[in-house]
């Protein structure tokens, strides 16, 4: 579907208030101010990985210093190191991670390896050709903030050869209007391209566009006029930066406009595509420049006529594989050639989802009461499949519920939270051989319990009398604690051989 955006409908938009942005500065241990802008240290938003100086002189300060990972060995493959920021809930935001390896891991090529969103696959982070050319790499994307944190994560995957690392994030509050035809809450959109065509300076983002998104040139010596100041942006939903309106491509005379953008070939998948125009000739005169225009062939628009307030042509899911070749021929009756001043181009990827909050609510609950949890204990527990926490398994129904919580042996210290209560999901619950104190919680809420390993931990306070009224429960081991009371005779009489409370516990009546 094509949507025609104009001025004609004009949308008030509050310019005054400064973005609401969090830009975090990853491995540095204090505040950078750069043009103005603060960037924070990263140890507020992190608890995993370690600060490293890059030795390469760098561009940019903020490259200076990265966060880096350790690459885990196989059995852990895939577990995922997230960075976890406040946000405001069903809002939208623009991320952005930046990458500048440095010779960091001592290899001459980066590692590559995936970056994930909350429960969303983002993208693979392959950062060589950038650096082969001495840049850094940036990923840019629009997600939908669906808890009151968002979580951006790093993981290792097959090819990933030394330690994923991270030079900086940045989080933008995007204005409501902004991409809102798309429905985040089952699509998140990835850049592939955003171009201000016929500009040929460096690559721009704030303060010429008030959301930071980089604007890439696009054609060198290309015919550019001075415009711009009289296009009033505000107009479109996208609200794109007027210096976009500045440059723009063109052609001499009636002649077809041919562009191949992006640069890059695309792999089969559906698109968001959005075109800026404006001609500050309209309405001056008598001339008129309408287009029509074609992307490999196939009809996108037909019969646009420029104002001078500037236009945006969009179309929201739109399929594109290979080279794409976007052709802008004069309309009949144009008196003036075609002309184009910017683009954007996103991959529209399906959102993960996300953990029932319950399940999260009760997860978190027992992160807080080990003294040590496992380190890939941040974002989302189940999601991306790939990259669930340790020691969960979880069950991917209309609802991502946790079913198995499996920590054995894994020298964890603390005690057990009240809110495991929260995992009503739960089938089997081992937390054998660790040195986990304090008393068992009540745990009937947990009426799909098939299996309860607590044992040689240091528990004490009474026998967990909860379990007696758990119909499903088949085993249940508790030897070697400390627990007292009583073990209520329902209990021995279903479990039988499955339930063990000898040796140690010395003070419970058996
Ligand atoms: C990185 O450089 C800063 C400033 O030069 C220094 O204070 C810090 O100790 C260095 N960090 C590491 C991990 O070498
Ligand atoms: C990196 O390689 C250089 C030269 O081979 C060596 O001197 C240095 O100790 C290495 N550094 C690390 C952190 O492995
Ligand atoms: C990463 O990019 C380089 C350069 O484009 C390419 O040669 C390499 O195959 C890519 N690596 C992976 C694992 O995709
Ligand atoms: C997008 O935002 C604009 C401006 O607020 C509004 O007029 C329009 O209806 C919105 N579109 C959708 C699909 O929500
Ligand atoms: C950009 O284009 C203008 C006009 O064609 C030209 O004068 C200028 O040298 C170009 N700058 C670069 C960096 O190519
Ligand atoms: C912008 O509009 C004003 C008033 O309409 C006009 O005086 C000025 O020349 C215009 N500027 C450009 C660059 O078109
Ligand atoms: C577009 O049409 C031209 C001529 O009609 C043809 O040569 C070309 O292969 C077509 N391109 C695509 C991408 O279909
Ligand atoms: C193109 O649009 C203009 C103005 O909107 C209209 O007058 C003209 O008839 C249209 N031409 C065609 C071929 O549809
Ligand atoms: C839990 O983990 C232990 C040790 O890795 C393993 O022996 C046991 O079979 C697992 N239990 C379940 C229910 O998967
Ligand atoms: C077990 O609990 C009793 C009292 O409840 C306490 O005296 C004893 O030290 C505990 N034993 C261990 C090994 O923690
Ligand atoms: C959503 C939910 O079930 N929350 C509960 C989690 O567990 C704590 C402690 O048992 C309860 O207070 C919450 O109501």
């Amino acid at each position: 579907m094509i949507h025609l955006l104009s001025l004609l409908f004009f949308i008030p938009f509050c310019t005054s208030q400064p973005p609401r942005s969090l830009l975090i500065n990853s491995g540095s241990s204090s505040i950078s101010i750069l043009n103005d802008r603060h960037w924070l240290p990263d140890n507020d938003f992190i608890s995993t990985g370690t600060s490293k100086n890059i030795t390469q002189p760098t561009l940019f300060p903020i490259l200076s210093t990265v966060r880096s990972f350790p690459l885990l060995p196989n059995n852990f493959l895939r577990r995922k190191f997230c960075y976890v920021v406040p946000v405001y809930r069903t809002a939208r935001y623009l991320v952005r991670t930046t990458y500048f390896y440095g010779g960091v891991n001592n290899q001459s090529s980066p590692p590559v390896f995936d970056q994930i969103v909350d429960g969303t696959m983002w993208s693979v982070v392959n950062t060589t050709e950038d650096y082969a050319r001495g840049s850094a790499s940036y990923y840019e994307g629009v997600f939908l903030a669906t808890g009151k944190t968002m979580s951006v994560c790093l993981a290792s995957n097959t090819y990933t050869e030394s330690d994923p690392f991270i030079s900086a994030l940045e989080f933008v509050l995007l204005g409501g209007s902004l991409y809102n035809s798309t429905d985040f809450r089952g699509s998140s959109l990835r850049l592939v391209a955003r171009h201000s065509f016929g500009y040929n300076g460096s690559i721009f983002g704030y303060p010429d566009d008030k959301f930071d998104r980089y604007w890439e040139p696009y054609g060198e010596n290309s015919p550019t006029t001075s415009r711009g100041e009289n296009v009033s942006v505000d107009g479109f939903w996208n609200l794109p930066p007027s210096k976009v309106f500045q440059t723009q491509l063109t052609v001499n005379g009636l002649q077809p406009l041919e562009i191949q953008w992006p640069i890059q070939p695309l792999r089969n998948s559906i698109y968001y595509i959005a075109l800026y125009f404006a001609d500050d000739t309209a309405g001056t005169s008598s001339t008129t420049r309408s287009l029509n225009i074609a992307i490999n062939n196939v009809t996108f628009y037909d019969n646009l006529t420029l104002p001078q307030s500037g236009v945006a042509l969009f179309a929201n899911q739109w399929p594109l594989v290979g080279r794409t070749k976007i052709v802008l021929t004069p309309a009949a009756g144009s008196t003036l050639g075609p002309l184009i001043n910017g683009g954007e181009l996103f991959e529209v990827i399906p959102v993960g989802g996300r953990t029932l909050t319950r399940d999260v609510i009760g997860l978190n609950g027992l992160k807080n009461s080990f003294q040590n949890p496992p380190f890939d204990w941040n974002g989302d527990p189940c999601l991306p499949k790939e990259n669930s926490w340790i020691g969960i398994t979880c069950s991917y129904g209309t609802n991502i519920r946790v079913i198995g919580l499996n920590l054995t042996s894994m020298g964890l210290l603390g005690s057990l939270s009240p809110n495991i209560a929260n995992l009503t999901a739960l089938n089997d619950l081992w937390l054998g051989n660790n040195r986990l104190s304090g008393s068992i919680p009540d745990l009937a809420a947990l009426k799909m319990l098939k299996t309860v390993h607590l044992e040689d931990n240091q528990f004490n306070g009474p026998f967990p009398s909860s379990l007696a009224n758990i119909d499903t429960l088949h085993q249940l081991f508790l030897q070697n604690n400390n627990l007292t009371g009583q073990v209520p005779s329902v209990l021995k009489a279903k479990l039988g051989q499955n339930l063990r409370v000898i040796p140690g516990n010395p003070l419970l009546d058996p």
